[in-house]
This record gives C-alpha cells, structure tokens and sequence, in this order.
C-alpha cells in the first residue's frame, strides 16, 4: 500500500523515520514521502527525513509540554502551512495517508485528531492514524492525555491503528529503554504489512493487494496488528502447523494492542516464500481466525518474501473493546478528573463518557 507518513511529536517524528527507512532498505517502496512536524525544534534535528517546525509563535520551538489542548490550538493555527508542506508528497500514487503519534503527549496527542480532519476534508484516499498507547507505568498526564486524544481521533479519522507501549518490547526493559525496540518493531511488522501488496520477489498464488487492507480497516473505529514469525521448511506440506501457530501467537500473543481479539474484519497475511506457504495452513488459519475473531469478514493473501522463515500478519479492523482497553480507558478517565476535578457529562457511543473531547 502506497501511503505518506505524518510523524507528529517526538514519538510520531521517531517512529516515521524508523518506518521510512526501514521501507527504504527492505527496498519496498511503500512508503512515499515522510514529514516530522513537531514544536520542539531539537527533537527534529535529530531524524533524518524532512521536518516541520510548528508553532514558534507559542512555544518558541520548546515543545509543548505535555499540554495536549496548545498542541491541538498550534495544528489548528498552523494546518494550511502543515497542509503545504505535505501538496507535494501526497500525489496520485497515494493509497493512504497515516498521521503518526504517541498520544500521551502533546504535540502529537493534540495535533493527530486536528491534522486527519484537515486531511480529510482536502484528500479522498482513506486518513489513518497510527497511535501509540502510553505503558501502564508512564504518569497520568500522559494517560489523561492518550484517552482525549484517543476519544477525538477515533471520531475524526478512518481508522485508529493502536500500539499499546506496553505490547511489542520485551518484559525486562521499562518503557523508555524499550523505545527503539518497540520503534523496529512497529518499523518491521507496520512496514511489512504496508509493504504487502507492494509486489518485491517473484508472484504468489494468491498474493495480497493494497485494496484488501483498505477494506480490512474500512469498518473504522480502532485496529490493531498481530505479528510472529518463524523457521520454516522448504517444503510447504511440512509447513501446515506452523501456518496455523504462526496465526495464533500473532492474534493470542503478538497483537499491538493487547487482548484485542474480537473484531469486524480481518486479513491474515502470511509472508514467506511462496513455496513455503501451505495451502492447506492457510485455509485452516483463516477459519480459526474466523471463529476466534468472530468476523465474518476475514480476508487473506500472501506476500512473496525472500526468506527462510514465515511470518503472519492479522490485521484487525473494527476492534471490539477489551478488558485491557476498557482498563486504559478508565485509568485515562482517573487521570483525566484527578487533573480536572471536574465531570463532562458528555455521552459518547464510543469511548469513555468522563473523558472530554479534544475539540
Ligand atoms: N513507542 C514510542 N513511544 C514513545 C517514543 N517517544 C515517546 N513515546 C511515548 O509518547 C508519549 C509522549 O509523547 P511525545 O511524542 O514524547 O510528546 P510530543 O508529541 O513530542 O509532545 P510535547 O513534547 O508535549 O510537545 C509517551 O507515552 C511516551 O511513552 C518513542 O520513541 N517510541
Ligand atoms: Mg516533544
């Protein structure tokens, strides 16, 4: 899938580099134009893609500081040059756009609700974006900060991608030292699936298309992504079982966001050499996925790779709320009245009704 990468903040600046550059040694060709916009102008120095400054007005290319709702003001002030900055690198070739930011913020966590509006009212091809949850152990600020922002960009683009920091680095390191853990793996298993339909090494039997992960992620609301891999035999009829545990770990045990199981849709993708891939594991992984998912709509496809190992990718579009995401959501509204000492009253069909609206 050809798509334009947004980074904004520092988790959205960090993460669209290490996507843009992983895309770019793999040699897939997905990723076609990546812009870091931010307010705090050293965080940008740093990364090795085009950059934005926004904001120098308010914040002196200082950052934010976690205040979410400048963050938002400073986009909604700053979109048309934001918007500008980006014309060129949004051409005809796009399939889609993906807003990148860590939600706990402020930069990113204000600024991703505004920017997949202003998108979407100037492009046609489908805003997602892709939101990092804070870890269970980061401070309330930052979940106060991730439910408002949750709330606004579920309302206001295609569909959510949601990584919980807490899902793809090992147990050992805290949150922060996993950070470039957490990004090469968000870099390896998001660039993979963009890269799916993006067709590298030789034509599968029935290999992914672009169009299957738009209409994976067409319900809306939230995803989340699945991933495991493994050694893999060169002959395909050996490789049935691990086919079908590949799928399993990548729902049960390798999914973004934690416990997200149930779902509208869902495209397993399985990577390899096509020669590798049996058929027969695949029809048996896809109807497992149909009934642990609860799906009727459950699409698949391979993805030619050159490689001795396998891997599973499930897409989950339409996410039912877990246990686990109805924790952050009330560990969010905790955070959200501690700071506000105030109740909204505000009704929501989707998310938390004690947490307010970014905009
Ligand atoms: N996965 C991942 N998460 C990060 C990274 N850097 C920060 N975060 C998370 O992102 C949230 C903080 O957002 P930042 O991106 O630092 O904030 P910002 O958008 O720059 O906003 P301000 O600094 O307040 O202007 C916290 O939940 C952090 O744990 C990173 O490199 N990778
Ligand atoms: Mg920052």
């Amino acid at each position: 899938m050809k798509v334009v990468l947004i980074g904004l903040g520092q988790a959205g600046g960090k993460v669209t580099e290490a996507l843009a550059t992983h895309d770019y040694e793999r040699g897939f060709d997905a990723v076609q134009g990546a812009l870091a916009v931010n307010t705090a102008k050293t965080d940008l120095q740093a990364l090795d893609i085009e950059t934005m400054v926004i904001g120098q007005d308010r914040v002196k290319g200082h950052g934010v500081g976690g205040d979410n709702e400048l963050g938002a003001e400073i986009m909604q002030a700053e979109a048309t040059e934001v918007l500008d900055g980006l014309g060129g690198r949004i051409t005809s070739r796009a399939e889609a756009i993906m807003v990148v930011a860590g939600l706990g913020g402020g930069t990113g966590s204000g600024g991703a609700p505004v920017l997949a509006k202003e998108l979407k009212r100037i492009y046609d091809v489908p805003v997602y974006v892709l939101g990092i949850l804070p870890g269970r152990s980061e401070g309330s600020i930052y979940q106060a900060n991730a439910g408002r922002s949750l709330k606004t960009v579920a309302r206001e683009a295609d569909a959510t991608l949601l990584v919980d920091n807490d899902a793809w680095h090992s147990a050992e390191e805290s949150v922060a030292e996993g950070f470039d853990t957490i990004n090469d793996n968000i870099a390896q298993r998001i660039g993979l699936l963009l890269a799916s339909g993006e067709i590298v090494e030789g034509v599968g039997e029935s290999v992914v298309d672009s169009s299957e992960i738009i209409n994976t992620l067409r319900p809306g609301g939230l995803a989340a992504l699945g991933y495991a891999s493994a050694e893999a035999s060169d002959d395909a009829d050996e490789n049935v079982n691990t086919i079908t545990s590949l799928t399993r770990n990548a729902l049960l045990t390798g999914t973004s966001l934690p416990n997200a199981v149930e779902a509208e849709t869902a495209l397993l993708v399985i990577a390899g050499q096509p020669e590798r891939i049996s058929r027969k594991g695949v029809e048996r992984a896809r109807s497992w996925l149909e009934e642990e998912t609860g799906s009727l709509e459950v699409r698949g496809g391979d993805f030619p790779l050159e490689s001795d190992r396998l891997a599973a990718l499930v897409l989950l579009g339409g996410v039912e709320r877990s246990q686990r995401l109805e924790a952050f959501l009330d560990r969010a509204a905790e955070a959200y009245q501690g700071a506000t000492d105030q109740s909204t009253g505000q009704v929501d069909d989707f998310q938390n009704d004690e947490l307010e609206d970014l905009f």
